[in-house]
């Protein structure tokens, strides 16, 4: 595994190496964003690695990471809901939007005010501007229901808790999302077709490369997720510093 270069991107926030002697602007820097904290989204599609870069952090003392809770999502109330999901995606599509809408809420406020590097596993925003607008086109999701859970999102939106300092794209190319599914094989997603990725890649580059779907809530950080965590974490330690410091 690559080490992590201190001066650099996500590890420049990372205690307690690196400390020099007569403080610099750099280090004053970095001082400051490790006190206020920092929050990241790590975004992209499904199985482009989110998980495998997440655990890379977690040897980190100051770093929490806030996973999406597919557990939880695989017993609500007894319910598997993430497999109703695919099972019949029209009927339950809606209830999961809203699902998933009110767990990565509660990663946005436990995340937000602590110090450190908080990275959470997606954020609301690629809830509204993947997933809800992939089953809208689809059909999926009715007009009334997507009008509802939009002006949710709207209103979550302003919420002071809701804040990300950067969004990480790990962008994969649906086939090799789709090799990594088959690989963690999630019983659930079975029967996830190559197109659905596809479709999702194409939103993520929409809303993050493309900016069509508005105003990005804060820098994005696009990672080649192509590659293997150790060439990644290269791509991290070169092109990070400037987004992640605002320097
Ligand atoms: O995402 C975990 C699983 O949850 C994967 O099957 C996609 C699904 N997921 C996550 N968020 C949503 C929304 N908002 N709608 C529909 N399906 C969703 P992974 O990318 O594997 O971490
Ligand atoms: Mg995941």
């Amino acid at each position: 595994m690559a080490s992590v270069s201190p001066d650099h991107g996500l590890a420049a926030l990372l205690p307690p190496f690196a400390q020099s002697a007569s403080p610099t602007l750099a280090s004053l820097q970095r001082e400051e964003a490790q006190r206020k904290g920092r929050i990241v989204a790590v975004e992209g599609n499904i199985g482009c690695g989110k998980s495998t870069f997440l655990n890379y952090f977690r040897k980190y003392n100051n770093v929490q990471v806030f996973e999406e809770p597919v557990d939880k999502w695989k017993d609500v109330m007894g319910y598997n809901a993430l497999d109703m999901l695919y099972k019949d995606t029209q009927r339950w599509s809606c209830p999961f939007e809203f699902l998933v809408t009110l767990s990565l809420m509660e990663n946005h406020r436990a995340a937000q005010g602590q110090p450190g590097v908080q990275l959470l596993e997606r954020s609301i925003y690629s809830t509204r501007h993947c997933f809800m607008e992939y089953l809208r086109s689809q059909g999926q999701l009715h007009s009334l229901d997507h009008g509802i859970l939009t002006d949710w999102h709207t209103w979550l939106q302003q919420d002071e808790h809701v804040h990300v300092d950067l969004i990480v794209y790990l962008r994969a190319t649906p086939e090799v999302c789709a090799h990594r599914m088959w690989l963690r094989s999630r019983a659930e997603e079975s029967d996830i077709p190559l197109e659905y990725l596809r479709a999702l890649h194409e939103l993520h580059d929409d809303w993050l490369l493309h900016r069509k779907r508005g105003e990005l809530p804060a820098p994005v950080l696009v990672l080649d997720a192509n590659k293997n965590l150790q060439d990644l974490q290269r791509d991290i330690d070169a092109a990070s510093q400037d987004i992640i410091l605002g320097h």
